[in-house]
């Protein structure tokens, strides 16, 4: 097996997708002398102003490109430390967090109540995600040192920490991502008018915890929930309104708020809605929906 903190020995197996505009590449490889799949996501980070005033020095070695009249670009060597990328490894990976990082089409489905019922629950039921790195989390074994609030009610509690896709080096970029110590609510879906106490009090603490912490208001916050989420056990997204975090638009994401209010409105209203969300071409759960003529 590997060390644990090097890329030693890594074989580049597929680029499985990049993104110009987030500058993330997506890779499968594995290791040498081992059979598991691994997938590293690589992504050069946001600047800040201290990286920016290292940067801008005479550390940095520049490399003349263009020079015309009073314009001119580089390209800049900064030292190490102002040049940092952000890693992610799964590993070992599993095919569904390959083709979870797979470049593809994409299709919207319209999910009525009675197809949560018949396709998309069964599905769920059969096939996921591991959530074992939640409860590693709700029962302190991991990320303990990282949790920024916590409510330890067995019902209306939650944990409050940064997100994985966040470096917590600037706040333009902020995402954390609140757990709840309930277990059992898999997604909106398990929402009722029981639920509403455990809401508010994700929405209001997490919202004063992140302005005292961070000194953002929650006027600069989008708070919500995936639908579909990629692992089944209720969580609630907090991210900079800037920041244009991936799962953010119409296709995946409800405000909470919006929630809150569609379960006064009618509390079983997410028992009864039909939900509409993007689906991926390698997704089972697409064929799932297709197989009952559905999409
Ligand atoms: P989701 O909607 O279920 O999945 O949200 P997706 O957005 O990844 O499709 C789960 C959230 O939890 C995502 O924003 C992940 O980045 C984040 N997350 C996932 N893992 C495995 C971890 C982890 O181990 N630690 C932390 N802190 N966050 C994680």
């Amino acid at each position: 097996t590997k060390s644990e903190d090097s890329f030693g020995g890594f074989n580049i197996c597929k680029v499985l997708n990049e993104n110009a505009k987030h500058k993330a590449i997506f890779v499968h490889g594995s290791f040498e002398g081992s059979t598991d799949d691994a997938v590293v996501i690589l992504e050069k980070t946001p600047f800040t102003e201290n990286t920016v005033k290292g940067i801008l020095s005479s550390d940095t070695d520049l490399k003349l490109a263009i020079h015309n009249d009073i314009y001119k670009t580089f390209e800049a060597f900064p030292k190490p430390q102002e040049n940092g990328i952000k890693a992610t490894l799964i590993y070992p990976a599993t095919s569904k967090h390959i083709s979870k990082y797979t470049e593809q089409d994409v299709y919207v489905v319209r999910e009525t109540a009675e197809d949560y019922r018949n396709i998309t629950l069964p599905y769920i039921q059969a096939e996921q995600f591991s959530i074992q790195w939640v409860y590693n989390i709700l029962d302190k074994k991991k990320e303990a040192e990282r949790i920024v609030f916590e409510d330890v009610d067995p019902e209306t509690g939650f944990i409050l920490l940064p997100d994985m896709k966040w470096d917590c080096k600037q706040v333009n970029d902020l995402y954390l991502v609140a757990i709840c110590h309930t277990r059992g609510l898999r997604s909106l879906r398990d929402l009722t008018r029981d639920h509403l106490p455990l809401l508010k009090n994700i929405l209001e603490k997490g919202q004063n915890a992140i302005k005292e912490k961070y000194q953002v208001p929650p006027s600069k916050l989008r708070i919500y929930f995936h639908y579909q989420p990629s692992y089944y056990h209720l969580h609630v997204h907090f991210t900079h309104i800037k920041f244009d975090a991936p799962g953010s638009g119409v296709d995946r994401a409800h405000l909470i708020q919006d929630v809150i209010q569609n379960i006064e409105i009618n509390g079983n209203f997410y028992q009864e809605a039909s939900i509409s969300f993007a689906l991926r071409e390698n997704d089972k759960l697409l064929s799932k929906f297709r197989e009952a003529g559905k999409a």
